[in-house]
């Protein structure tokens, strides 16, 4: 076989809680930041679509995880839902969620599909994000609390923990880019937030390996590799700069146990450093991963900038570089997004380079179509794009493991069709179609080309 992986590589899919789930407001669950801002503002959702209208794992998970096994899944990821656990952020446990999470585990474990457990997936519960959210420092406790309550109660049989996915998505969508609620525009309010966020995250590693249940604990980071447009200096300092603003000011925590001083230094030069505490800098310490999830979906173009930023104007990670759109580039011209397959190969050498080449898995990449029912022919998907994009980043993924990379699966973004935020079920990234109507679930033909691919571990 030309593309032969490691044996016992990981081979699955990722989802997450918010995004399947649906009984968004029922079963003892309470609201989560997506809840009430839908509740707020329904229309700044694609076609006025909310969080309720997903796949309805909550009722259908014996269902879906039969085709996990099916799809030759070994390994799965999804998260748990604090604000369907801990209903107010922190007190009583729900015991209908822990009924409906042990099921799912235990149904996982016996169809043979690891369960890869994360533990927020920009899920904030309205209770704590009334308090302040991620900027107040008693959410940072009471999100450790939950950690350590799903280790108790799940942790003698999920063997994989992420404390987060994407932990830079809720600081760009909620406080610097206005995509995420609470649409606040304000750089230190951002800077506050990414920082508590990797407290909690080490406090939740602290907590796990208190109890040493035997399993690992990670991180969950899409990492956007920053090409430079040319090697000027100018051009390369502006891509360090977008490289350490979205990439290092989690990474390096992650890995190292400490933000990159140049990062520091130029935070503090603006004014624009959070607060520390007493205790902070041991504690960061204390959150260097086992595991590391990497979400690659494309690459991040940079340039330097061409026009002089107006002192006056809010401090911004663009005082610092333009984005450039490289000529000639490959588009995924449904989502808008840049195909660059060697990204993957990039993250895990860099990795490998100057991270002391950790244990790795890509644990998103996939392909968003919009409006991909157009495509259903006699009932079904043949999404030979889909299998195109998987396959050329596979191809690059085979090449890195050939150079010693310490990556150990890959999941595809995402099982079924899923509700994805904002943009609801406008790009569709299933390997089975789902028809929101009637709940029927087709198979598409990416997804018949996966389960061989897990099966065969490898292709030609
Ligand atoms: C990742 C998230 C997923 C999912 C995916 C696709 O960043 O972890 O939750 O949303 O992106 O996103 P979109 O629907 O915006 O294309």
């Amino acid at each position: 076989m030309k593309y032969a992986f490691p044996k016992e590589f990981w081979w699955g899919s990722a989802s997450s809680a918010p995004q399947t789930e649906g009984e968004s407001l029922s079963h003892g669950k309470s609201a989560t930041v997506w809840d009430h801002w839908y509740s707020q503002q329904p229309t700044r959702f694609h076609n006025d679509v909310g969080p309720q209208d997903t796949s309805t794992f909550y009722k259908n998970w014996r269902e879906d995880i039969a085709l996990l096994k099916q799809l030759n899944h070994n390994t799965f990821r999804t998260s748990i839902s604090w604000a369907r656990l801990i209903p107010n952020g922190r007190g009583d446990v729900n015991q209908e969620a822990v009924t409906f999470y042990n099921q799912v585990i235990d149904e996982m474990l016996a169809q043979g599909v690891q369960p890869f457990i994360n533990l927020f997936h920009f899920d904030m519960p309205m209770a704590m994000q009334e308090i302040g959210g991620w900027e107040n420092r008693d959410v940072v406790q009471a999100y450790a609390k939950y950690a350590d309550t799903c280790f108790e109660l799940f942790g003698d049989r999920v063997k994989h923990w992420f404390t987060f996915n994407e932990p830079v998505v809720p600081v760009e969508g909620g406080y610097l880019y206005d995509f995420h609620y609470p649409n606040v525009v304000d750089f230190k309010r951002a800077a506050t937030v990414a920082y508590h966020t990797m407290l909690a995250h080490s406090l939740a590693v602290k907590a796990y390996r208190a109890r040493d249940p035997g399993g690992e604990i990670g991180i969950i980071l899409n990492l956007t590799p920053s090409y430079p447009r040319s090697q000027n200096p100018a051009d390369l300092k502006a891509a360090n700069i977008a490289d350490l603003m979205f990439n290092r000011s989690f990474l390096d925590p992650a890995l190292r146990g400490e933000y990159p001083q140049e990062l520091v230094e130029l935070l503090k030069k603006h004014g624009q450093l959070p607060a520390c505490q007493q205790g902070d800098k041991e504690l960061l310490k204390q959150g260097v991963v086992d595991l590391l999830g990497i979400n690659y979906y494309q690459p991040r173009r940079i340039q330097c900038r061409d026009s002089m930023v107006n002192p006056e104007s809010p401090f911004m990670p663009e005082w610092f570089f333009d984005n450039y759109v490289m000529p000639g580039r490959k588009m995924n011209p449904h989502r808008g997004w840049e195909i660059y397959e060697q990204g993957i190969y990039d993250i895990l050498t860099n990795l490998r380079e100057n991270y002391g080449n950790p244990r790795c898995f890509i644990s998103e990449n996939g392909m968003g179509v919009e409006n991909e029912l157009r495509f259903e022919q006699a009932g079904r998907i043949d999404d030979d794009y889909r299998i195109e994009f998987v396959s050329g980043h596979l191809k690059w993924l085979h090449r890195a493991l050939q150079e010693g990379s310490g990556c150990l699966g890959y999941h595809m973004w995402t099982f079924i069709d899923c509700w994805s935020w904002m943009n609801a079920y406008k790009n569709r990234y299933g390997f089975i179609q789902l028809d929101l109507e009637t709940q029927k679930r087709t198979v598409k033909k990416s997804g018949e080309w996966f389960a061989a691919v897990s099966k065969n571990n490898g292709f030609d």
